[in-house]
């Protein structure tokens, strides 16, 4: 039997490990009490999992590239290969279907779909997500897409990417044609991922690809991924008309690193370019005062208009709240810097702080009119879980998530409308400049043999998830 039919026939069968205590700290599963119809699931992105880079037609995108020059990957690899979910996605949807959790956001490769700039569309490309769709539809996992989550062609990046105003028509015109053809098979479709991250991180700081410094790099890039959002949802509304059109941002509340008026400022700052210049413009037509004119030299007459959409959920990414400092060596002088908060929880050497999640769900509950939200993302790293003989327990992941559980319901009983929960992630996968060094899965995955195992908090989150549905665990 080949490797790759032996992990489909192990994804297949029992679970090796089913614990059926929990550390004694945590709510029991059944504890929590979502309400009625609550869309728990996992989320994903074609990059991180697919693997299969250069397989079916599939382009050279800015991560690509990024991996394979220079020495930006901190543990040195890429994602070639990764998860190879690309080949083994009929096992992946099985072990999603075994927990019972119904709902799985992921998101499309452009380079798989569109490997020519204004060329014909990639059969095969779309053909992988087709079976992927049967999959699930096979096993009544809900589909929800996430049309681009940070993988531009490489070939829009060679005519300045997000700098270029030109990407923000490109996208709308790639979420129409990939709309259209998936038609009336996915009823969640969400634009963007993260634009903060994506034109801070990738485009400000260059920890991420496509490696830009600079504040005029950042700020163009996240008025035209603003821009290109708007765009895209109004053909979207044409293209899917039955579908609930959303996007994604990573909303966190910011606090300065230390009570100098410089960190105070640069925390001001940082908060206004990060949730209030994606947060307004969507919701408000306009940039938060503190940031107004450095859009200005981007922002033509008519842009705010367009970026200004009525949505029909948020889908809000939470993992910790960010600490900021001022230092004149980054863009706008800002910079993540140390925490001044007790906290319990780290991952990737970052304070996690669960009820931040309340703090933020509150804040855009307040301030943006109570939109409907669903956390999209929300998940703990851990460098290798497990201590040896005794299965994969990851307590850390498990507290983590169970704590956020507990804010997130406070959240709802006092009034914000929050309809669905989603883990990041299913499974162990490529975590961008840090590679495999830091793992977010419930799943293990051995990125020697590729072979996945569920740790403890898969366990937990699946009876949590039967639990609220009625399911007998
Ligand atoms: O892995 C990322 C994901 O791609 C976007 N949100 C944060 C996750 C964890 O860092």
């Amino acid at each position: 039997m080949k490797r790759r039919e032996a992990l489909q026939a192990l994804a297949a069968s029992p679970l090796p490990f089913v614990p059926n205590h929990w550390p004694a700290a945590q709510p029991a599963p059944a504890s929590y009490k979502f309400p009625p119809g609550f869309a728990f699931g996992f989320s994903t992105s074609a990059y991180q999992i697919e693997g299969a880079v250069s397989e079916d037609g599939r382009t050279q995108g800015i991560w690509d590239v990024f991996c394979h020059t220079g020495h930006h990957i901190q543990d040195g690899r890429n994602a070639d290969v990764t998860c190879d979910h690309y080949h083994l996605m009929p096992g992946d949807v099985a072990l999603m279907a075994r927990s019972g959790v119904p709902n799985y956001r992921f998101s499309v490769s452009w380079p798989r779909l569109y490997p020519e700039l204004s060329g014909p569309p990639n059969k095969r490309g779309f053909a992988f997500y087709d079976r992927l769709l049967d999959e699930l539809q096979a096993k009544n996992i809900t589909p929800w897409l996430c049309l681009y989550h940070w993988d531009l062609p490489q070939y829009l990046q060679e005519r300045g990417g997000w700098t270029n105003r030109d990407t923000a028509y490109r996208l709308a015109e790639f979420c129409d044609k990939v709309s259209r053809h998936f038609g009336g098979r996915i009823g969640n479709i969400m634009v963007l991922n993260e634009a903060a991250v994506h034109s801070y991180i990738g485009h400000g700081l260059g920890f991420h690809a496509p490696g830009l410094t600079g504040k005029a790099n950042w700020v163009s890039a996240l008025h035209h991924l603003n821009l290109g959002q708007g765009l895209s949802i109004q053909a979207l509304r044409a293209s899917a008309p039955h579908a609930r059109i959303g996007t994604v941002a990573s909303c966190e509340p910011v606090r300065p690193s230390t009570h100098s008026p410089e960190d105070v400022k640069a925390a001001a700052l940082l908060d206004a370019m990060w949730n209030g210049a994606v947060l307004d413009p969507l919701f408000k037509g306009k940039y938060p005062a503190l940031v107004a004119a450095d859009f200005e030299p981007y922002c033509k007459p008519g842009d705010l208009r367009e970026c200004q959409q009525k949505i029909d959920l948020l889908g809000v990414n939470y993992y910790n709240r960010l600490h900021i400092k001022y230092d004149p060596h980054y863009a706008m002088g800002v910079m993540f810097g140390a925490d001044n908060d007790k906290v319990k929880y780290r991952a990737m050497n970052i304070p996690m702080s669960p009820d931040g999640l309340y703090e933020i769900v509150m804040r855009i509950h307040n301030d943006y009119g109570q939109p409907e939200m669903f956390i999209s993302e929300n998940g703990f790293a851990t460098v290798k879980d497990g201590k040896p003989g005794s299965g994969l327990e990851d307590d850390g992941r498990l507290a983590y998530l169970a704590a956020n559980l507990q804010f997130l319901q406070k959240s709802i009983d006092d009034g914000a409308n929050v309809t669905g929960y989603f883990i990041w992630s299913i499974m162990d996968n490529f975590e961008w400049d840090a590679g495999m060094k830091y793992r977010f899965g419930v799943v293990d995955v051995d990125f020697k043999t590729l072979q996945r195992t569920p740790k403890q908090s898969y366990y937990w989150y699946s009876a949590l998830v039967k639990a609220q549905r009625g399911v007998q665990v």
